[in-house]
């Protein structure tokens, strides 16, 4: 990956230039850095209006191989995974890529023994402890597809899953932490599995000490299997464009998608994507506070990090718990250089008193990371201000579960970044603009559907067991063009701002008005944590705007009235008055995905006064707000 290392601005633009006229060359260079079987016969084969696309086409390879065996002789004694427990007082755990080799073998070994072979699906429901990380590899190394269900998921979400992908098995642990709560983890897949034929066998970790009950000629402890095999297993030879996963995408409406991805490709997209965008370094200490259950956690928790030899913190806990500065505390610990997070958590943060922060010596910090949604200007200042101490760049990537990996994103110590925008295409991603006429929108301060016109190694390459949903859900907005389902701005140099899902733009009284900015406004008021707002049907203007809006602490005792006033007169600053709320309620939370996702579907519903069918809320984190919103709705 050497080759197309970015170091400086001028760089960039030379390398991204490359990548646009030699694709294929560009990718094969860096490709070349990778331990193959075989090499490719082809770069790159695709046809993107039928959504088919196949990258390093007949090659042959084990990503495990690249993100273990291959570090062994230099970096055997390397710290590969920092376990940070939930609890404080419990030690953390440093496993060397000698011990992640010998636990990632064993696993493959007793997977093996249970039946699992090349290609079958295998679910994994566990919390994040080590045996997540190596379940996940175990199967990569033996070519079984895995689908992880975070989890935080309900049992009526993890049968969709497992049946959808007709898994044949499923790990899992006794229970789980997460913060001052234990969960019964197991008890969550006995229930799922009443409705999933297709399990034959269920592995249990033991983390709680949880009183569970085995199912019996199913159910098996997994460290008595661990300790009795070999603690070497041969790598199953995968082509590259053999499956490597599934992951369930949040998708706000319908049946959840199982997003596949394949070998090849995605392994040398997140691995270049992960030493450039982060500027990591032989002796970093990387910490991306994610879950293994998100594409954020398998592409820049294991996949990206491990294939780069990289140390990377996984964290069982919250951000919360014992008190609002262990984030701090365990990179203080730790000494962390890279901290990936996501805005939501930086605004519950920030919510609090700064003594959290500057109580920890944050002086290892080098790059701090977005992800996951628009991040604010007030968050992204707040990031900046405390955690980097105005000296940490912070990347904002943009990118999907669809991606693969990072598409849109600041060049660590490159691109000269700009609060609340992603900036540039990483190399290698070519975004369009489209306007509703499926025009191509050329040139600078312009806004539109953003697209991705050329193929990139790491984007999914179905949606399992169904294409066809797959070619119309991304491919056919725009015929020959990805659709992300974002909207986008193009500033007058040609950075890009999230502005947010494109059903998120409402218009009022002919007025395409999108709802972050609104949002970045009403949060630029003091006694503001957090707001969204939606659009519902109005007579006179075609829609209005609703808005539900948190307060800080400090705010509540505040006068509403005044409060509403000035509220809209901040709109009216910063927006204009015809983005002023119609109506506004003050609530104590907002129904959000487990990822931190607020869920407009829903407020958009409330906001209408059409609370019939919500659909399945008990995936949300807090499903309770919903019917305390539905009560105080105005
Ligand atoms: C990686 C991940 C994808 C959606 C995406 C967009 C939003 C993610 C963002 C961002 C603005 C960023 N999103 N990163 N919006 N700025 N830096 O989050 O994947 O869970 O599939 O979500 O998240 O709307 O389309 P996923």
């Amino acid at each position: 990956m050497g080759v197309y290392e970015v170091k400086s601005l001028e760089q960039y633009f030379k390398v991204y230039k490359r990548s646009v006229r030699e694709p294929r060359k560009f990718w094969s260079k860096i490709a070349e850095d990778f331990v193959w079987y075989k090499k490719w016969d082809q770069i790159l084969e695709y046809r993107l209006e039928e959504a088919e696309v196949k990258w390093f086409v007949n090659a042959k390879l084990n990503i495990t191989k690249n993100c273990i065996d291959r570090h062994l002789a230099k970096r055997g004694d390397k710290t590969a995974i920092i376990f940070e427990p939930n609890n404080p007082e419990e030690p953390a755990q440093h496993i060397t890529y000698n011990d992640l080799y010998e636990r990632v073998c064993k696993m493959a070994n007793v997977l093996r023994e249970q039946g699992i072979e090349k290609g079958d699906r295998v679910c994994i429901y566990l919390p994040m402890i080590p045996e997540l990380a190596v379940a996940v590899l175990a199967c990569a190394r033996i070519g079984a597809i895995h689908s992880v269900v975070f989890a935080g998921f309900s049992s009526k979400a993890l049968s969709t899953r497992i049946q959808d992908s007709e898994c044949k098995m499923v790990i899992t642990s006794d229970g789980g932490y997460r913060g001052n709560k234990t969960i019964d983890l197991k008890g969550i897949v006995d229930e799922a599995l009443e409705d999933c034929p297709s399990i034959q066998s269920v592995l249990v970790a033991k983390r709680t000490n949880t009183e569970i009950s085995m199912k019996e000629g199913r159910d098996q402890w997994l460290q008595p299997l661990l300790d009795n095999v070999s603690n070497v297993s041969v790598a199953e030879v995968m082509d590259a464009e053999d499956p490597l996963f599934i992951l369930y995408t949040s998708g706000s409406t319908g049946r959840p998608k199982g997003m596949l991805h394949t070998t090849g490709g995605y392994m040398v997209y997140t691995a270049y994507t992960f030493k450039n965008v982060f500027q990591y370094e032989e002796k970093d200490v990387y910490w991306c506070t994610a879950d293994i259950g998100w594409i954020t956690g398998h592409s820049y928790i294991l996949y990206g990090p491990l294939a780069n030899g990289a140390t990377t913190v996984m964290f069982e806990g919250v951000p919360s718990y014992p008190d609002y500065g262990r984030f701090w505390e365990v990179v203080d610990k730790h000494k962390v250089t890279q901290f990936y997070t996501a805005p939501t958590a930086i605004r519950a943060l920030a919510k609090q008193s700064t003594d959290w922060v500057t109580k920890y010596d944050l002086s290892s910090l080098k790059v701090l990371g977005s992800v996951g949604e628009p991040i604010n200007e007030e968050a992204w200042h707040w990031y900046n201000d405390h955690v980097g101490n105005k000296k940490c760049p912070i990347v904002d990537t943009w990118w999907q579960t669809e991606t693969g990996g990072i598409m849109l994103s600041p060049i660590a110590f490159s691109t000269p970044t700009k609060p609340t925008y992603a900036t540039l295409p990483l190399p290698g991603v070519q975004p369009v603009l489209m306007d509703d006429k499926r025009n191509e929108i050329e040139g600078n301060q312009v806004v539109g559907s953003l697209c991705i016109k050329f193929p990139w190694p790491a984007m999914a390459r179905t949606i399992w067991g169904d294409h066809r949903r797959y070619k119309e859900t991304y491919f056919s907005a725009f015929p020959g063009k990805y659709f992300t389902g974002d909207g986008a701005l193009r500033d007058e140099v040609g950075y890009y701002r999230i502005t947010g899902r494109v059903d998120d733009v409402v218009i009022v009284s002919g007025h395409n008005l999108g709802t972050a900015p609104i949002e970045d406004a009403i949060n630029e008021h003091p006694a503001v944590a957090e707001s969204a707002i939606v659009g519902f049907p109005h007579e006179i203007k075609g829609n209005a705007l609703y808005g539900f809006i948190i307060l800080k602490e400090t705010g509540e005792a505040r006068n509403r009235e005044n409060l509403t006033r000035e509220i809209n007169q901040y709109i009216s600053e910063h927006i204009g008055p015809i983005a002023k709320l119609e109506k506004l309620q003050f609530v104590s939370g907002l129904p959000k995905t487990r990822s931190g996702k607020i869920m407009r579907r829903i407020l958009r519903k409330i906001a209408s006064k059409d609370t019939s069918n919500l659909g399945d809320t008990s995936t949300l984190l807090n499903p309770e707000v919903v019917s305390e919103i539905i009560e105080n709705a105005v």
